[in-house]
């Protein structure tokens, strides 16, 4: 289904804007978060990718990307050139995966558990108008962390963020983790609205970056103009490393329609 979807548009190679891709982030930037994207935000992307690579870069695992961008009978990987769920730990480039590690791998089980359990403890003895369930995420390319669980509606999950912004419980997790393990070599993100990313350092979404590059030596395709979008570009943000990476040029936006507002005008889409 991939290959017979991406055969609608010119092989990388024959794109008019050969050298430029378009990377984007997902919740806030190409859909509301956890939300699925608009049939014109679609329309849009399909106008794009006859022109240059387009590609998106989330945090999340790729289930989550299904849900938001693609469908029951489409799969997200027919959808964009390059698929970076987990900052590109886990990826694709036209619907086939290429190679990566795994945060597991990385840290090891005895290091793993301490931070683990120390976490559920930490959580167990805290309390928030809501708790619900999986309060630990584990990834290929990292551990989400959500103190009222990622279980939680919609309607739980604005309650948490509304309780978040003045109660600092997130924050004040990651300060507590930061002085337990100073050594792990760890990076703590809050991208969403109710949890935060645990991944090794460097592991931020400026990771993809290197599979882009390996175009280069592999299809031949020099991808001289990467341009980012995204929403949470501040220092502190998830997008901030890629967003101010040299490699990339970076777009802070502020919603679906405010992306695509700069894709009409960047490319002269309509
Ligand atoms: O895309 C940003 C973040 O989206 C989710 O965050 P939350 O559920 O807290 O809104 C998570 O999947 C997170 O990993 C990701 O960084």
């Amino acid at each position: 289904m991939a290959t017979a979807a991406a055969s609608v548009y010119p092989s990388l190679e024959n794109r008019p804007i050969k050298e430029t891709i378009c990377l984007f982030d997902v919740d806030e930037t190409l859909t509301p978060a956890r939300q699925t994207a608009s049939p014109e935000m679609q329309a849009l992307l399909s106008q794009l990718r006859h022109k240059c690579a387009i590609g998106y870069i989330s945090g999340s695992d790729f289930i989550k990307q299904q849900e938001q961008l693609g469908s029951s009978s489409v799969s997200v990987i027919s959808l964009f050139d390059f698929c970076f769920a987990e900052n590109g730990l886990n990826a694709f480039r036209l619907g086939k995966p290429l190679a990566s590690t795994s945060f597991i791998t990385w840290l090891g089980e005895e290091k793993y558990q301490n931070l683990v359990n120390f976490v559920l403890r930490y959580l167990a003895d805290i309390r928030l108008p809501r708790k619900r369930g999986t309060f630990i995420e584990f990834r290929k390319g990292m551990i989400n962390i959500s103190p009222v669980g990622r279980n939680a509606t919609i309607e739980e999950r604005n309650e948490f963020e509304a309780y978040d912004n003045v109660h600092n419980i997130r924050k004040t997790l990651v300060e507590a983790l930061k002085k337990e393990f100073p050594d792990y070599g760890l990076t703590y993100s809050i991208g969403g609205k109710i949890s935060f990313d645990v991944f090794p350092t460097g592991w931020d979404k400026t990771y993809c970056l290197q599979h882009l590059e390996a175009e280069k030596a592999s299809s031949g395709i020099d991808y001289k103009h990467i341009h980012f979008f995204g929403d949470k570009c501040m220092p502190g943000g998830n997008d901030y490393e890629i967003f101010s990476d040299k490699r990339t040029i970076g777009h802070a936006v502020e919603s679906p329609e405010h992306t695509m507002k700069l894709l009409k005008e960047l490319f002269k889409l309509s």
